[in-house]
């Protein structure tokens, strides 16, 4: 791959709206995504293999967990902070941006919000540090948008639960050390389970042959009869909600995460149409390629400014989980949209791994259909103006 000369566009100079510490959060994710993502993400991709080295250095620059208070080894940063790791995360890959997601909003979020004190000090400072790994289970073969209806169950066996049933789309199941289920009880109830690797009966299996979200790795959960002590299930939520309550914040991460790979695309484009030469000048200088950029600009802008502002509610507790889904799917689908038009301007050299646009461009693919696809996000944005639900 080349080397990463990635240069940030502000154009409405947002950075006048952050402050230091925002600014040094950034800094320190940027430098990071420079010297220990970028010289190695494309190689992994090809080889579709997640880079597990990089565990540490995630934790380092506080991406697992960085707004879980610091008594539980969390970096008790704000949710701009969060926004800004995310961002910079993405901007290198978004697979490795899902597994800091995963670790943060899906698990480490959980175990904050609906488990016990014994729970938080038993698993957060190990989460938060990288030693334990995590992953989360709602998505079932046959129920992904519609997670309410899950099969996957427990019984109460008196000193025990037993759980059955199986999970798939997992991203870092294959190597997780702990995974969130979400399974339902003899009522029907949905309730979340800490499962840890090694219990007898659960497996996961790697899910190959992706074309996209190579770098990162994701798997099945396999639940057969597994006996799980009672004191692993999260006592403080039940319900469908709780499982959403944790992928409002997966996806706030998200809506930021997705400018850095749009910021990306746009970034090279630029660069590329700057120095490519057709017909005796530079391609940048063609109405239509500055047509494409000037389009990409003001759409990074305005996602810029949707989820500077969803921080600053977010900050404040008053971040709507509607508001949430419109600066997801806006952000993604701008994001994807950049991608393609980015890979156009390198012509042929936009297929090649010697650029990111392509690895960015097949990964949105993933970003746009999971925590809740570009559907959905409309729906419920739908159901939130008219107060009717266009699911059922
Ligand atoms: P519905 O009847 O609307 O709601 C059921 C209960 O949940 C409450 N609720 C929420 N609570 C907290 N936060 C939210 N965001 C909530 N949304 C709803 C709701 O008030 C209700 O509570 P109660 O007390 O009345 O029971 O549920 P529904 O069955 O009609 O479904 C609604 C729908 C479709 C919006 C929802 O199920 C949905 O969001 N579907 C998409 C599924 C999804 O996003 N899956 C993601 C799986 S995880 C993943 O993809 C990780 S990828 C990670 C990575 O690699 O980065
Ligand atoms: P479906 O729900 O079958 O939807 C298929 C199509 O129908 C979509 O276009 C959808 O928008 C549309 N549709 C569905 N319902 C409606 C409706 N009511 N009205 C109109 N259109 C509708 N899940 C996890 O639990 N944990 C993870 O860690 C995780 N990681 C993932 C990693 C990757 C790489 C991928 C690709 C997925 C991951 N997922 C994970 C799963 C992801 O959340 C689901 O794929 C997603 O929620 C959509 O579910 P589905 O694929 O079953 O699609």
């Amino acid at each position: 791959m080349k080397p990463d000369l990635f240069q940030s566009p502000d154009y409405y100079d947002l950075d006048a709206l952050l402050s230091d510490e925002h600014k040094l959060v950034r800094e320190a994710a940027r430098g990071w995504v420079k010297r220990e993502v970028s010289p190695i993400i494309e190689d992994y991709a090809q080889k579709a293999e997640f880079p597990i080295q990089i565990i540490h250095g995630l934790a380092e620059i506080g991406a697992f967990g960085p707004y879980i208070p610091e008594e539980y080894g969390g970096a008790g940063l704000d949710y701009i902070s969060y926004g800004l790791i995310m961002q910079e995360i993405e901007r290198g890959d978004s697979g490795v941006r899902s597994t800091a997601s995963v670790q943060s909003s899906l698990v480490m979020y959980p175990i904050w919000k609906y488990g016990n004190e014994e729970q938080r000090m038993k698993y957060l400072p190990k989460l938060a540090s990288g030693e334990f790994m995590g992953c989360f289970g709602l998505t079932e073969p046959n129920y992904g948008s519609d997670p309410g209806s899950m099969i996957t169950n427990f019984k109460d066996k008196g000193d025990h639960y037993l759980l059955n049933g199986a999970k798939m789309w997992i991203s870092n199941a294959p190597f997780a050390d702990i995974a969130i289920v979400w399974a339902k009880n003899e009522e029907g109830r949905i309730h979340g389970l800490i499962i840890e690797r090694g219990m007898q009966g659960f497996s996961t299996p790697e899910t190959h042959h992706k074309w996209s979200l190579r770098a990162s790795a994701t798997g099945e959960l396999i639940f057969d009869n597994v006996k799980v002590p009672k004191g692993n299930l999260l006592p403080n939520k039940s319900g469908l909600g709780a499982p959403l309550g944790c992928l409002d914040s997966a996806r706030y991460g998200i809506a930021w995460g997705a400018i850095g790979a749009a910021m990306d695309c746009y970034d090279t484009a630029l660069r590329y149409a700057k120095e490519r030469i057709q017909f005796d000048k530079p391609i940048a200088g063609t109405q239509l390629q500055q047509k494409k950029l000037a389009e990409m600009i003001t759409e990074i802008t305005k996602a810029q400014l949707l989820t500077w502002r969803l921080g600053v509610l977010k900050n404040e507790g008053k971040a709507t989980t509607a508001q949430i889904s419109m600066a997801k799917r806006n952000n993604v689908d701008m994001a994807i949209h950049i991608a393609r038009e980015a890979r156009q301007i390198l012509g042929a050299m936009g297929i090649s791994g010697d650029y990111s646009i392509m690895r960015h461009m097949m990964n949105l693919e993933s970003v746009i259909t999971y925590e809740g696809t570009h559907d959905i996000h409309l729906l419920i944005t739908g159901m939130d103006i008219t107060g009717i639900s266009a699911f059922k």
